[in-house]
């Protein structure tokens, strides 16, 4: 196999490869003078019971390493992303997840959110990153947290993240409600959804 065909296999229709790592999304970037006391992340909805997982406590989780590529809607990929960060099964010790639980939303800082499956959320795939490329995440990049669901279109993966909420019903987030595709396939091209 060359490696034009091989690379095809790895880059959706209509994205392009960049080698930078862009900087996207709404609103301001949060900066955290004390960030042990001004970040925690919450478990709620339907769960048994509400957990919160203090900053201290979320560092000191058991860590793997990932690899893939993402692919933003705006059209840009990029491939053989390095990352460090704790799986979702470990930060699911934490609580037990109701079975009428079917789609999560995931709540950033400034009440930014995305939706999604709770399968595609529970994918070994799916984890909460702290590095990338073996650094710590850069405050515009979302620090000291952010999701990474890198079957999903990029928007998907919230920076900065600060609650996990587990629905029975989907309900769109921020982007969602703007017009992007509640799913986002990037295989499907699923980006906007408009009528
Ligand atoms: N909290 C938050 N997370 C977000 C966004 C946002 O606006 N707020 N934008 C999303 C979008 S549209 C993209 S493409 C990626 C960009 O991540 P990056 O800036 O690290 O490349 O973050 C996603 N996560
Ligand atoms: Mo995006």
């Amino acid at each position: 196999m060359n490696t034009k065909h091989s690379l095809e296999n790895r880059v959706p229709p209509g994205q392009h490869l960049t080698s930078a790592f862009p900087v996207l999304h709404y609103g301001e970037v949060p900066y955290y003078r004390d960030v042990s006391s001004q970040w925690n992340l919450r478990l709620f909805g339907l769960v048994e019971e509400e957990a919160v997982i203090s900053h201290d406590e979320f560092m000191k989780l058991p860590r793997r390493t990932y690899g893939n590529d993402i692919h933003c809607v705006t059209t840009w990929s990029k491939l053989d992303n390095e990352w460090e960060g704790v799986a979702v099964a470990t930060v699911l010790e934490r609580v037990k997840i109701k079975p009428e639980a079917k789609y999560v939303m995931l709540h950033a800082e400034h009440g930014w959110t995305t939706n999604l499956p709770l399968e595609d959320f529970l994918r070994d795939t799916s984890f909460l990153a702290i590095k990338h490329n073996g650094e710590a995440l850069s405050p515009e990049h979302g620090y000291p947290v952010r999701m990474v669901v890198p079957h999903l279109y990029f928007w998907k993966s919230a920076k900065w993240l600060r609650s996990i909420e587990f629905r029975e019903t989907d309900r769109p987030g921020f982007w969602e409600r703007n017009g992007y595709h509640m799913y986002g396939d990037p295989w499907e091209e699923q980006r906007y959804d408009f009528d």
